[in-house]
């Protein structure tokens, strides 16, 4: 079977693909030239089953879309939602990461708490929709480190471990991260 995923982000592709184990047939919306949604909702679920209605409906083809971000405790859960629009329309992530150190400068707090989220949410056609999400604790690290993974992944170092995702094995992220945990949830949802 095919399987949209609802992303015209490249990092999350692979971990798309690894997640669904070489189940599914995995097409991008980018390939099928489908256009991007403005993300209007102000929750992880919301964008991403409003990124999953919109492939879904427009490709007549089951999708599945990820909103994510990463939140900072002492910023009040900021970038959260808008972790992809401080990287600018150039993703400049080396910039977002910069901002993320100066805004905690600012804050003056010691507190380096932070944490990723995924929502996960597949849709049909003109059809039912599912969502779920998932979460893993860490902590920031500053100047970023390793050059795996793609956006925050290297200021960020999960609970447990020394080095950041940046510099984790993926195939160690993909079994602890946000995503991983939000899709054990979707086969729960999906098997129940
Ligand atoms: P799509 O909406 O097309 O999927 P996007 O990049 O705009 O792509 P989001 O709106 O979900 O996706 O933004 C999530 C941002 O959060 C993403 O651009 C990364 O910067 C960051 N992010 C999410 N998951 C991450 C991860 O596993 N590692 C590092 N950064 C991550």
């Amino acid at each position: 079977m095919r399987i949209v995923a609802a992303t015209h982000n490249p990092g999350k592709v692979p971990e798309i693909e690894a997640l669904l184990g070489g189940h599914y047939e995995v097409v991008t919306a980018g390939a099928l030239n489908l256009p991007e949604p403005d993300e209007t909702e102000s929750t992880f679920a919301g964008n991403a089953l409003l990124k999953a209605r919109h492939a879904a409906d427009r490709s007549g083809e089951v999708a599945l879309a990820d909103d994510s971000g990463l939140s900072v405790a002492a910023l009040g859960g900021a970038p959260g939602i808008f972790s992809a629009r401080w990287a600018g329309p150039d993703k400049d992530f080396a910039m977002a990461m910069g901002k993320v150190e100066e805004r905690l400068e600012e804050v003056g707090s010691d507190d380096r708490r932070a944490w990723f989220s995924s929502a996960l949410a597949v849709a049909w056609p003109d059809g039912p929709a599912v969502v779920v999400e998932g979460r893993v604790e860490g902590c920031l690290t500053f100047p970023p480190r390793g050059d795996r993974g793609f956006g925050y992944d290297p200021i960020f170092i999960p609970d447990g471990y020394e080095q950041t995702f940046g510099e984790l094995d993926p195939k160690l992220k993909d079994s602890i991260s946000h995503r991983a945990r939000a899709f054990e949830k979707l086969k729960a949802a999906l098997i129940d």
